[in-house]
């Protein structure tokens, strides 16, 4: 197992969120990734800090040019401390734009591009790329959801040049920017584990009933969950999703993922705890044997998140082969 990382991450920092019209402390914090790496670092695992060149690619393989301009002037133009959160290109009221956003999103975006090209070179080694800002709810024109440019959609994009990818999201929330960008995609499946959306956000998407279109008919498939969902049922759920997996037979694997199924996560609702993330990532390693890359999206519980991914990890090693 790799981990990547890249500084940039602690650049964008916002303060605020607004839900229902009250404004409450902004919960994707950078301190999260501070957590994972001293929790994978106390477990054992090596750090690799990867430098992002400043004149890196800019992700219009998926998002739009116009999108991709707004956002890089619109963080030069705002004055640090500043918080931009209501524009076209604004989805929701979970995606403040402020002077350090770019910098980070575009950082996220390419260590989730780099380590896809470090993992198609090295199939053997798992990777796990510690993108922030998070990316499976942005679209191709629409920042939401404390995600700007979609990571794991551009990794996925990259890898399935040459392969059949699949993506497996087990965040809490359902990805419903990664979701349409491969809605028609034969190629790249979608199958994603997360709280039935008549009752969490994102609440437009992620319905069973969503199974992609044309050509991508049949490679969507929605898990949608009840609140306050168990290990148990957590696992009956992923049982499903494997199945659908091997029937896709991907060359790839990416994983998004999502800490927020945590039992105190402070934003999410369902139950399941510390260990059972061990039983997660040895399910994934016996189940989903894929050369694998897992992107960071979600997950609040800052305290936590370090042990928690490295619960996952391990459990993913422990029955790893090769
Ligand atoms: N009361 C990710 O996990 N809050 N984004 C919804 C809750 C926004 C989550 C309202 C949740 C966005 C990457
Ligand atoms: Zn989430």
């Amino acid at each position: 197992m790799r981990v990547l990382y890249t500084r940039d991450y602690g650049s964008h920092r916002p303060k605020w969120e607004y839900y229902d019209g009250q404004k409450t402390e902004y919960a994707e914090k950078a301190e999260r990734i501070d957590s994972i790496l001293s929790g994978l670092q106390r477990a054992g695992y090596q750090l690799e800090q990867c430098a992002i060149p400043q004149n890196c690619a800019v992700p219009t393989s998926l998002h739009g040019k116009r999108y991709v301009d707004f956002l890089k002037q619109k963080c030069a133009a705002i004055p640090v401390g500043g918080e931009l959160i209501s524009s076209v290109y604004i989805g929701d009221t979970y995606s403040p734009v402020t002077h350090g956003t770019y910098k980070a999103a575009l950082a996220s975006a390419n260590l989730a591009l780099f380590a896809a090209r470090q993992l198609q070179a090295n199939p053997n080694h798992a990777i796990y790329a510690l993108c922030r800002p998070p990316g499976h709810h942005a679209e191709h024109s629409s920042m939401e959801g404390y995600c700007y440019f979609n990571n794991a959609a551009i990794a996925a994009k990259h890898l399935s040049k040459t392969a059949k990818v699949t993506i497996l999201d087990i965040d809490y929330h359902h990805g419903n920017g990664t979701q349409k960008f491969f809605y028609t995609s034969g190629k790249v499946q979608y199958v994603s584990l997360h709280i039935n959306p008549e009752i969490g956000y994102p609440y437009k998407s992620g319905y069973e009933n969503e199974r992609g279109k044309g050509r991508g008919l049949g490679k969507n498939l929605n898990l949608p969950l009840a609140k306050d969902c168990d290990i148990t049922h957590y696992l009956a759920a992923l049982t499903k999703a494997a199945a659908a997996i091997r029937a896709h037979q991907p060359e790839y694997l990416i994983v998004s993922l999502g800490y927020d199924t945590f039992v105190d996560d402070p934003i999410a609702g369902f139950d399941l705890r510390a260990e059972d993330y061990t039983q997660i990532g040895a399910f994934l390693a016996t189940n989903t044997a894929y050369p694998t890359l897992f992107i960071q999206e979600g997950g609040y519980n800052v305290g936590m998140l370090g042990t928690l991914a490295a619960n996952i990890m391990n459990g993913y090693n422990s029955k790893k082969k090769g």
